[in-house]
């Protein structure tokens, strides 16, 4: 009997251990695209697999089609912890907190999706994570991404000739602004839901995108002439505002870092495997004519010592070699 009293107390104990870390949490994520978009279902697979890892309560309060603005939003909300506790967005995105942070974005930094996921599948983006938390107080729970970025514009643009001096739209990180100078192209920063009215207007002529958010947004409908420079495959940090991480109990942190990680890799598999269908459909649809860059490895050429130039001035020369040696 009294061996019995002593296992039923320890059972009571444990369940009342547990029951007072299992609180009700609800997140909230934000996405500026539909149900149909990649980094939509990546975040719904967080969802999925968060709620099974974790043996308390988690609701989440996905917020979609842009209504709480674009990427340069979010990370507002993030960085203080309001509105917006996950999302997946962009590294270019994200300069005004953390310089260092958009290197991981920079175009013609992968030679190919095997190099991109050795990358991705490994530590070396590390320093730039540490930044990230340090500078804007986020955590990078995972890697979505797998897009791959080419020109999309009002009237075709085939070669140099054509691209010098083409007013186009690019994201907010100077280094994005400084890679199209060098293509000789007219870059300038514009948000990127004032996108598609710009290129309406002719205050721009075009921008770069990934064939999942042409087609989700309908950018075609403006800039319907795609030129496949392939110059990026696209690189989205999960993340989580770190101080609405800090509040999670520490069993629903450590099921948030793991969900992250998966929700990361599935969505990277979703987006890399969609990629040249969406462009296909769009293509069979009427809504892109796609062509060629004539000399395209000139490009790459072109922005090398800018990728140089730029790592040495964070003092990140050895990160984009240990990059490029993946
Ligand atoms: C695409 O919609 C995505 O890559 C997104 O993460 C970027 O913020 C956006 O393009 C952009 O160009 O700003």
């Amino acid at each position: 009997t009294a061996i019995l009293k002593g296992a039923t107390i320890v059972c009571a104990f444990a369940a009342s251990t547990t029951f007072a870390q299992a609180q009700d949490v609800t997140l909230r994520g934000a996405s500026m695209f539909d149900e149909n978009h990649a980094y939509t279902k990546t975040l719904r697979a967080f969802e999925t697999i968060l709620a099974e890892k974790y043996d308390g309560n988690v609701s989440f309060d996905l917020n979609l089609n842009g209504e709480l603005g674009d990427e340069s939003d979010f990370l507002t909300f993030l960085q203080q912890g309001v509105a917006i506790d996950y999302a997946v967005m962009a590294p270019s995105n994200m300069a005004s907190f953390a310089p260092s942070v958009p290197l991981m974005d920079m175009p013609f930094l992968f030679r190919d999706l095997e190099h991109w996921e050795a990358v991705l599948s490994s530590d070396v983006l590390k320093p730039l994570e540490e930044e990230l938390l340090e500078k804007a107080d986020i955590v990078v729970i995972g890697y979505a991404g797998g897009g791959v970025r080419n020109l999309l514009s009002s009237a075709a643009i085939n070669n140099l000739d054509e691209l010098a001096g083409h007013k186009m739209r690019v994201m907010g990180a100077p280094i994005q602004a400084q890679i199209f100078s060098a293509l000789t192209a007219a870059p300038s920063a514009i948000a990127y839901n004032e996108v598609y009215n710009a290129i309406q207007t002719g205050v721009i002529a075009g921008f770069e995108n990934e064939a999942a958010s042409i087609q989700n947004l309908k950018f075609y409908e403006v800039a319907p002439y795609l030129t496949l420079t392939r110059h990026s495959i696209t690189v989205r940090p999960f993340v989580m505002s770190g101080k609405s991480f800090r509040k999670l109990p520490e069993d629903l942190q450590a099921a948030v870092m793991a969900a992250g990680a998966e929700a990361g890799k599935i969505g990277r598999d979703i987006e890399s495997s969609e990629d040249g269908m969406k462009l296909q459909e769009m293509v069979d649809a009427g809504q892109v004519m796609t062509n060629e860059f004539e000399g395209r490895d000139q490009l790459l050429e072109m922005v090398i010592p800018v990728q140089d130039a730029y790592a040495a001035d964070l003092g990140a020369a050895e990160l984009l070699a240990a990059i490029r040696a993946k």
